[in-house]
């Protein structure tokens, strides 16, 4: 019989705290945006899968010049202004199946309180102190930049030239929690992480750190948060943000404090590493609190290979992809794409293929074929499995599902989303396989084989209760559909992974439903790619150029251009003569879907040897007609001449049987 484990017995449950950024109120939701707070989303369910006691923090930075310069463009007030915008991510949430445990706004009155006492407590501690000061001034980061910063005297991240300030303002004494931190840092290798960005922090620490300038003369900026000590100042917003990550657990003694703080994991990205990495962990010291856990830090997402900005014209809103492709398909698409820690590209084609072929081919197929045969062999309930017919390859199935599932579980606590995925996906790949090397129409056929077909069913039923149970922290809705369809809802909605997450806990006798297709292939003349808004040309052109490799350099092209050719495995499933055309030959072919292919091979094949046969095509080549037939891709052939100068022609095939429709990469 198949040995069963419990493979994840030894797995500790834990206490989590996670947190997004607080987003500035100066501008509405985008990809990047939703990137951080859809990671921070999957990682609280996945931990709460663990059994863990979770919360979840996001909300809006909401003082600060930014925010009063965008309401006074805008005819309002500052209040009225970070009300709307604050209101549009809250809103925007829960369409992408985001469910905090708690959203913060710095306007509150209780983040206000928590603020000035801090500041008071810093202050009464001679940690901040009073001088004047002059130095180069960037708007965009609301902050004094050092010459070392600066790249040809502007800012590298606004590109404009800081302006030159002299006044009087309080300063926090951050040099002196340098060696601390630095020390911090290197006794706890996981405190940033990944380690590019901890060797970064490292390397800025390496040079004396100057104190910080922690307010502003209301003269300057009076949207901010009046310092207890001096009414003639407001708060630095980076002061007054950070300290969010207190106020929403009810710093200094509300129950959660005491619970949440020690266990503070805050994510970011690369854009607010200083702030983050060197201004809160040396404020937080300062306040007499131990240290937050953990750093995660990701990079940015571009458009197009292009860095995302209004100027240019093409910021991604999340609500346009949603109505396209629905929450499942984005948060899928965000963690498969970007691997954590490295900047990544959006593209309306690069979302597209994800849907078609990772989540209608590979996931929907593999759910819609398996509840077909279970509703077709087994009236749609599970059967009983026969142990005489286990097979071997059957034992090699069931480790490579727990082995995935220790993968994944490793992989989603290091941040390493797209490899989770990809361990989920190579699952699912193996049992599309299993289920065509098994063949239960055939077993059906046979009543000598009813026992070796009630194994393959309980097989993919409990298969599918796995992947509906990994699945969910990543695609909640999805997962629940698959888990109603499957019979386990309540099994799966109470599920620990340490219980659940092994082969064999799918009961027989449960009772399945149908479901619809779990995700419908979108056509590529009726799918609305989300329009970024219209770029302007030469702002574009200019960003594209910085940003992005070139696609062709000496004859050889990049990783990414040759991505965006879409090569897959076709069966041919029939072939014929094209009349007047004596080259020319007309394929049907399955990838899976069935398309027409025109391919000139008819010197050097005869269509009845071609009819089963697996060849590789271009999928996603542009339509052309020949001879009035539409052909809708290319087959690939390999060409040579002999030495009479006769061309020969030999179409290129796979070393294996492998599924129609599989991806060549
Ligand atoms: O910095 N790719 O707010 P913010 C990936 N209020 N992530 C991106 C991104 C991109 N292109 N653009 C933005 C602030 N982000 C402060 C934070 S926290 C105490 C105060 C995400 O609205 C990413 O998480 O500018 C980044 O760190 C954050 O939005 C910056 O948001």
């Amino acid at each position: 019989m198949i040995p069963q484990r419990n493979a994840l017995a030894s797995y500790l449950t834990m206490t989590t705290y996670i947190t997004t950024p607080i987003y500035y109120v100066n501008a509405l939701p985008h990809i990047g945006h939703a990137y951080t707070t859809i990671i921070t989303d999957t990682y609280s369910r996945f931990r709460r899968l663990c059994g863990d006691d979770v919360r979840f923090q996001t909300g809006t930075d909401e003082h600060g010049e930014k925010i009063a310069q965008a309401a006074e463009k805008e005819g309002c007030s500052p209040r009225e202004y970070a009300d709307r915008i604050s209101n549009a991510f809250r809103e925007t949430w829960p369409l992408l199946d985001v469910a905090p445990d708690h959203f913060i706004r710095t306007t509150n009155p209780e983040h206000i309180k928590v603020v000035q006492a801090l500041l008071q407590q810093v202050y009464e501690r001679d940690d901040i102190y009073f001088a004047e000061y002059s130095g180069q001034y960037c708007k965009g980061c609301e902050r004094f930049l050092t010459d070392k910063e600066l790249i040809d005297g502007k800012c590298p991240d606004h590109l404009t030239v800081p302006d030159e300030v002299s006044e009087q303002n309080y300063f926090f004494r951050m040099s002196k929690y340098q060696d601390w931190l630095i020390n911090h840092i290197k006794s706890n290798p996981d405190y940033i992480t990944p380690e590019r960005y901890r060797n970064e922090v490292l390397s800025f620490l390496s040079e004396p750190l100057e104190d910080l300038c922690i307010s502003r003369p209301c003269s300057r900026l009076t949207w901010g948060i009046p310092l207890p000590f001096d009414e003639n100042f407001v708060t630095y917003v980076w002061f007054d943000a950070l300290i969010n990550y207190l106020t929403g657990i009810g710093w200094p003694d509300g129950e959660n404090f005491d619970k949440y703080w020690a266990v503070a994991e805050h994510v970011i990205a690369k854009d607010i590493l200083k702030p983050h990495a060197i201004y809160w962990p040396t404020m937080i010291q300062a306040m007499g609190l131990p240290p937050y856990k953990k750093l995660h830090v990701h990079g940015y997402w571009n458009v197009d290979e292009t860095k995302m900005s209004k100027s240019i014209g093409n910021v991604i809103r999340p609500g346009e992809l949603v109505d396209e492709y629905g929450a499942d398909t984005v948060r899928y698409f965000l963690l498969r794409e970007m691997s954590f820690g490295r900047d990544a590209s959006f593209s309306t084609q690069a979302i597209f293929d994800r849907r078609n072929a990772d989540l209608a081919n590979d996931l929907g197929n593999l759910f819609s074929r398996s509840l077909t045969m279970l509703a077709k062999y087994a009236d749609s309930i599970v059967p009983e499995l026969d142990k005489a017919s286990v097979t071997e390859d059957d034992r090699l199935l069931v480790d490579a599902l727990e082995k995935m599932v220790d993968e994944y579980r490793q992989c989603m606590d290091n941040f390493e989303f797209h490899r989770a995925l990809q361990a989920v996906w190579e699952i699912i790949g193996m049992l599309n396989r299993f289920i065509v090397t098994n063949a239960p129409w055939e077993l059906a056929k046979d009543a000598a084989q009813a026992g070796r077909l009630r194994t393959v069913l309980y097989f993919l039923a409990d298969s599918l209760r796995l992947l509906a149970l990994v699945l969910r922290p990543v695609m909640p809705t999805a997962a629940g559909r698959m888990a109603a369809a499957l019979g386990v809802e309540e099994q799966l909605a109470k599920a620990v992974l340490a219980d659940e997450g092994c082969w064999g806990k799918m009961q027989s006798g449960t009772v399945l439903n149908t479901g619809e297709a779990l995700f419908p292939r979108l056509d590529k003349k009726t799918a609305q790619p989300a329009a970024p808004e219209k770029p302007a040309k030469a702002e574009k052109k200019k960003a594209k150029e910085a940003a992005a490799p070139t696609e062709e350099q000496d004859g050889l092209i990049s990783f990414d251009y040759f991505g965006k050719v879409e090569l897959r495995v076709a069966e041919i499933v029939a072939a014929e003569k094209i009349a007047k055309a004596d080259k020319l030959l007309k394929l049907t072919v399955k990838a899976p879907e069935e398309r027409t292919l025109v391919a000139g091979i008819a010197k050097h094949y005869r269509p009845e040897d071609l009819v089963g046969l697996k060849v590789i095509i271009v999928a996603n080549l542009k339509p052309a007609k020949l001879m009035g037939i539409t052909s809708q891709g290319m087959v690939l052939a390999a060409k040579e001449k002999d030495a009479d100068g006769n061309e020969r022609l030999v179409l290129s095939t796979v070393a294996a049987d492998i599924a129609a429709g599989s991806r060549v990469a």
